[in-house]
């Protein structure tokens, strides 16, 4: 029964991507996870906004500016679901690992929502720039050493895309060296962890996890790099608070699958140096597809979000040192939302 299972996963899989064969992977055990102890512990309750759109219903972290909150009213974990559902978060469930490391010159500054912060992190400011009912803009910011982290969120509410446009700028006094930056994502998809399978779909920079999820088919959550990341590691459970891979290093190119797999992907950026008021900008693309509800193919899916992502991320090069002071942000911030949010929420 279960083989049949994933037979029938991997049929949707290569019919969701439009390529015929698929090579399984035996899948290497998740080693434990041994982090580093943390400068600050998680917030109870887990604080944030949240907001629902068509499709999906994602709850943000305000002083940290990543995915996993509970619903104040009702306790319930929201993080990303898709479909609107506790029964299908994919984000907060089990381990709460959605968050990020930047690091440089040897320092090391951490978030997940279940690990708190590493590296004495300071939450700075958070903003909602607009929730109507066709978008959402969202800005967090927090001080990483010499690093100001800027997490700027766009979620056009009539997709299942939010687009995450990470700016990291040296506010400090000196040249920064080896700047880095790691992005983490457990996807959990249906909120069962084990039973999906995960590939890296290297057209368009994303690692893909899907599942058969009850009552909604076979459900896609992915996340896309842009610019192409350094790596991608789907076993980040050694190396959430470090630099690189650690030990247990597993990538699955497709249409090579890890199947029931309990993946937490990195997505590393070697950033090199950064001299004082310098920035660089990331994206991070999350996203969900249903191949029962959709109109296209997964892969025109990801290539249309991919050239979005693409179009916005040259907009915010060159508006983003306008964000330098925190002083000054409403103006400035609008200028990034105008700039930037208005041409994604029309796509
Ligand atoms: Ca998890
Ligand atoms: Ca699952
Ligand atoms: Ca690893
Ligand atoms: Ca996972």
């Amino acid at each position: 029964m279960k083989t049949k299972n994933k037979s029938k996963k991997r049929k949707a899989m290569a019919l969701a991507i439009c390529t015929v064969f698929l090579v399984a992977v035996v899948p290497i055990p998740i080693s434990g996870m041994q982090l580093s102890q943390p400068t600050s512990a998680p917030r109870t309750p887990y604080v944030g906004e949240i907001f629902t759109g068509t499709y999906l219903k994602i709850g943000i972290e305000d002083q940290y500016g990543d995915f996993g909150v509970e619903d104040p009213v009702t306790g319930e974990p929201v993080g990303f679901q898709y479909p609107i559902g506790t029964a299908y978060e994919s984000l907060a469930i089990g381990w709460w690992g959605e968050g990020y490391v930047i690091a440089y010159d040897g320092e090391v500054f951490y978030h997940q929502p279940n690990y708190g912060t590493y590296g004495n992190m300071t939450p700075l400011w958070d903003w909602v720039i607009s929730d109507t009912p066709t978008k959402a803009e969202y800005v967090v910011a927090a001080q990483a050493g010499d690093i100001r982290a800027y997490f700027y969120f766009v979620f056009p509410k009539a997709s299942s895309n939010v687009y995450l446009y990470t700016i990291l700028q040296n506010t400090g006094t000196t040249t920064l060296s080896d700047v880095y930056y790691k992005r983490l994502v457990d996807w959990d998809v249906g909120s069962s962890p084990g039973t999906d399978d995960w590939t890296w779909f290297a057209p368009y920079n994303a690692a893909i996890a899907w599942d058969d999820v009850p009552g909604v088919g076979t459900v896609y959550n992915y996340v896309i790099g842009d610019p192409a990341p350094d790596l991608y590691d789907l076993e980040a459970w050694d190396d959430m608070d470090i630099v690189g891979v650690g030990a247990s290093y597993v990538t699955s190119n497709f249409p090579a699958v890890m199947a029931d797999y309990d993946g937490n992907v990195g997505l590393h950026w070697k950033l090199g140096s950064l001299r004082p008021g310098d920035y660089k900008v990331i994206c991070t693309v999350y996203g969900a597809f249903s191949s029962k509800t959709a109109s296209t193919s997964l892969a025109e899916e990801l290539r249309d979000v991919s050239e979005t992502a693409q179009d916005e991320y040259n907009k915010i090069i060159c508006i983003s040192e306008k964000a330098a002071t925190p002083e000054s942000k409403p103006t400035q911030l609008q200028e990034i939302a105008t700039g930037i949010g208005e041409q994604i929420g029309t796509k």
